[in-house]
């Protein structure tokens, strides 16, 4: 039987803006998918987006929503969670959103490893404002705002998770619908903060400018950058430099931000006991 979309979308909202061919439906279908399999009630369910091509992801999935300010997800995702730790809260921004101007809640909120699900839909542009270099945008390619090429350094998303502290980092791209559904739901399940890095395309505002200006010429684009991650460990690092490993690229377990707060609580209650050093796992 086909799957049920309606169940899960704000019909009267359709069709969506999103230019034709962009990866934010394959994203949101994926999702919407990886939410029905982990069987979630949508009233226990808030999704939070930032501002950008991606922002309205909020408007279309049928929850809890917040569109919030640019850059500010996170800090609304962890309000949201702390006041609520019950529910299921997603939060999707762009790379733009994430990256530039809420690269320091990003940073935090991975540190942290409060219970969110973070979804980064990393297109390589400022895909609503027209094509302005982001911190993914490739070195060398052109946009509104580089117009003899993209002189900056590029970004690496999932890197920065690792590094900041993610309890759970993956990317994926969405040329393949079934095997995001799967990272996702893998990320659902994790307790603790996960962050997907979704790679998609944007032919209009990036392929355009940039020889793939074609929905298919951007996606084959994202083919060529990427690869497993278990190729990706066998190869030079020369060769490791100019791919992106997909695929689950660290899952540990470490003490989840709710959990502890929920003790602070108690202790400042009178419920419990002191907190002592004793009670957290050192983490270097
Ligand atoms: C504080 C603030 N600064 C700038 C903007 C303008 N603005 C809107 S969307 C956007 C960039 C969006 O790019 P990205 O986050 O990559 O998302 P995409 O549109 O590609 O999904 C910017 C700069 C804004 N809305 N608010």
């Amino acid at each position: 039987m086909a799957f049920n979309y309606d169940k899960y979308l704000r019909v009267n909202k359709m069709p969506t803006l999103w230019c034709w061919g962009c990866g934010d439906g394959v994203i949101l279908k994926a999702t919407i998918r990886a939410i029905d399999k982990m069987g979630w009630d949508m009233n226990n369910v808030c999704v939070v987006s930032g501002i950008g091509c991606s922002g309205r992801f909020s408007s279309y999935i049928d929850c809890n929503t917040v569109h919030t300010t640019h850059g500010r997800t996170i800090a609304y995702a962890t309000g949201i969670k702390l006041a609520n730790p019950h529910i299921n809260v997603i939060v999707v921004a762009g790379d733009g959103d994430s990256l530039a101007i809420g690269g320091n809640h990003t940073i935090h909120g991975c540190r942290r490893n409060i219970n969110l699900n973070f979804i980064l839909i990393n297109n390589f542009i400022y895909g609503l404002t027209n094509s302005q270099i982001s911190p993914t945008t490739p070195q060398g390619m052109w946009c509104v705002s580089a117009q003899n090429g993209n002189i900056d350094p590029t970004f690496n998303a999932s890197n920065l998770a690792i590094g900041a502290g993610a309890s759970f980092v993956a990317r994926e791209s969405m040329i393949d619908p079934k095997k995001l559904e799967k990272i996702l739901v893998k990320s659902f399940e994790h307790k603790g903060f996960s962050f997907v890095e979704v790679l998609s395309n944007c032919h209009i505002n990036l392929g355009r400018k940039n020889k793939m200006a074609s929905a298919m010429e951007n996606l084959n684009w994202i083919d060529s950058i990427t690869v497993g991650k278990k190729k990706w460990d066998t190869l030079p690092e020369d060769e490791q430099l100019n791919l992106l490993p997909t695929g689950v690229l660290r899952q540990v377990e470490q003490p989840e931000y709710t959990d502890m707060y929920e003790e602070v609580i108690k202790a400042a209650q009178g419920k419990r006991g002191k907190i002592t050093q004793a009670d957290f796992v050192k983490k270097i």
